[in-house]
């Protein structure tokens, strides 16, 4: 407590918790989960504007395009729970679907985030959008174990975005066993996500000419800095992206530029010249890579769209 880089106003326990047991395993790593604090969802959100980031505007473009066609026959007064939704925009392109006779294709929505605040203000733009609609949000880890409300007789589940390339095979698998479970026989599930492609076209996805991606993976430092009372020196760590092609993967780093000591929540972290920081995997998945996963976790594989570069998918799946 009198050492002067300790600050215990500023410490947040789950963080602070999180970040020491990354940053004292070997190799380092962070989760991505720390990237989303208010400054990380703004640089996000600049991400993806970016023109060498091909992924938000390429589903939301088929999401656009393919519309009513994305929800099965026979839908209405429907609940739609969106995993990991902590902005509508996406889903707004199933809840503004109406059937010939203008009613409503779904009649609930349940947004299931973290982020308590993000919930909060979506449910206040839905309530003057979308008056007659349902709005149920759960703050929750998707990732964790779900317990849904009763969601009536036709459920789908959204996971647009390719947040499924930030888990692990093995924690895909389980957490798409574990919706499936939740939404019930008969439901279905509408997963984007994004495709393996040429690293030409990947690369520059993840280190952007304008340098977004980078201030945005060097925003963890900074937030652990305010809430960990860490003392990094954003000037002697450098942001890199790698594709790593035996495991499909980019992977985001932060790449210590020289020897140096680190306090972090009291403990002392050395880090050596050229040591990095694994901040974030991004799988990118081929289609009978993705096919399988949601195969193992029981799902059925009803539909895929792509776009016309075979950029990115929409993998419709049934129960
Ligand atoms: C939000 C997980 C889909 O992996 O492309 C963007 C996050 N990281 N640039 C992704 C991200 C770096 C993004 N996801």
């Amino acid at each position: 407590p009198n050492d002067p880089g300790f600050a215990p106003h500023a410490l947040c326990a789950e963080t602070a918790e999180a970040a020491l047991s990354g940053l004292t395993a070997s190799p380092k790593t962070l989760p991505a989960k720390l990237f989303y604090d208010p400054e990380g969802c703004r640089l996000f959100y600049r991400i993806t504007e970016l023109p060498e980031y091909y992924l938000t505007r390429t589903e939301t473009g088929l999401l656009r395009t393919l519309g009513r066609s994305l929800i099965p026959e026979g839908f209405h007064s429907a609940t739609l729970v969106e995993f990991g939704g902590s902005d509508e925009a996406k889903a707004r392109y199933l809840l503004d679907q109406r059937d010939d006779h203008r009613r409503r294709l779904f009649a609930t929505y349940v947004p299931i985030d973290v982020a308590a605040s993000a919930l909060e203000d979506m449910r206040f733009r839905l309530a003057n959008s979308h008056p007659d609609l349902a709005v149920e949000p759960i703050v929750a880890d998707f990732v964790g174990k779900l317990a849904l409300p009763p969601l009536g007789r036709q459920r789908m589940g959204l996971f647009p975005g390719s947040t499924i390339g930030n888990l692990d095979p093995d924690v895909a698998v389980r957490f798409l066993a574990s919706a499936r479970e939740a939404l019930g026989p008969g439901s279905w599930f509408l997963l984007g996500a994004d495709l393996r492609k040429d690293p030409a076209i990947l690369l520059p996805a993840y280190n952007d000419s304008a340098g977004v991606t980078a201030a945005f993976n060097l925003n963890l430092l900074c937030r652990l800095n305010r809430e960990a009372a860490a003392d990094f020196d954003l000037r002697h760590f450098r942001h890199a992206a790698v594709w790593n092609d035996a495991l499909s993967r980019i992977e985001m780093h932060l790449i210590a530029s020289r020897d140096q000591v680190v306090h972090v929540a009291g403990s002392v972290i050395p880090f050596a010249e050229g040591e990095s920081i694994h901040t974030e995997n991004s799988y990118k998945w081929t289609r009978r890579a993705l096919v399988a996963m949601v195969a193992a976790a029981g799902w059925e594989p009803h539909r895929i769209w792509t776009d016309s570069e075979d950029l990115f998918g929409i993998f419709l799946l049934r129960h």
